[in-house]
């Protein structure tokens, strides 16, 4: 098992992580035992892809995956927009998260960019034909994208690991996985474990946290179990913790590591 925490890129971005001085990040999360560093990025044209290279590198740390929801936060950008235009801004957004997943060999992540829609069958059907479109530069740049279901509150597109199975067979690219968040997992899957397990072959890469969203071990999720689902399918990919700064963003990072290392054993 591989263990990472989301970590902004651009100081003033508050992510589900690390946020602030990226050096002083990368060098806390190295020290706590982390093996990597999700990227949140909020404009991928604008950062400095080999200086983070560098600084991973130094500090020993792989690059699993970058987030792209900020494109959709804050930008308004999805993927199943009724507006072709913003779809395609979206799309091209995506590419150039590609360009630094290829520099950096991380996945990129197609969560929050998949939109909310109005209605549900055009949304759907523009969600996958934007995704059949970023599969085409995820071949080209051999970088896969992962899709991740959100829950009801975020997204009413894809909320489960077999809706995402669904699309991710429809798309029909090797370059395109699933990925999935225990959180979102809690209030939207039948089955936690049943679902991780069936998501076997196609699961790339997990988020960790706990029913709240705090740190894993700090709600009433049974790690325990979805652990031995993930050891059943052997999956050997990155846990990454995507998590609220309670009581602040170090701790919350130091109860994670702590956490996993007491299920290991
Ligand atoms: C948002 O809730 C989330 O889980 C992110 O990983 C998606 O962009
Ligand atoms: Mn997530």
């Amino acid at each position: 098992m591989q263990t990472a925490i989301v970590v902004a890129v651009e100081p003033d971005v508050k992510p589900l992580g690390l946020g602030g001085n990226l050096r002083s990040n990368l060098k806390e999360v190295s020290r706590l035992g982390y093996n990597g560093i999700e990227l949140f990025v909020r404009d991928p044209e604008r950062i400095d892809v080999e200086e983070i290279r560098k600084l991973a590198e130094k500090f020993n740390l792989s690059i699993p995956a970058i987030g792209t929801g900020l494109t959709y936060t804050i930008y308004g950008l999805s993927l199943s927009s009724s507006r072709e235009s913003i779809r395609k801004k979206a799309i091209k957004r995506i590419r150039n998260y590609l360009k630094i997943g290829r520099k950096l060999y991380s996945r990129v992540i197609i969560g929050s960019i998949k939109g909310k829609v109005d209605d549900f069958q055009s949304g759907i059907r523009n969600l996958r034909g934007s995704l059949v479109r970023c599969a085409g530069f995820a071949e080209e740049m051999e970088t896969p994208i992962l899709i991740e279901p959100l829950n009801r509150y975020e997204s009413n597109l894809i909320n489960t690991l077999d809706e995402a199975t669904r699309l991710r067979e429809e798309v029909d690219s090797s370059m395109v996985g699933l990925m999935a968040d225990t959180f979102h997992m809690n209030i939207e899957e039948r089955s936690i474990y049943n679902s991780l397990i069936k998501a076997k072959g196609y699961l790339e890469h997990i988020h960790f946290a706990d029913s709240n969203r705090q740190a894993p071990g700090q709600g009433h999720l049974d790690f325990n179990k979805i652990m031995h689902a993930l050891k059943e399918i052997d999956y050997k990919r990155f846990i990454t913790a995507e998590i609220l700064s309670l009581p602040n963003q170090y701790e919350a990072a130091r109860l994670t590591i702590e956490f996993l290392r007491i299920m290991r054993n």
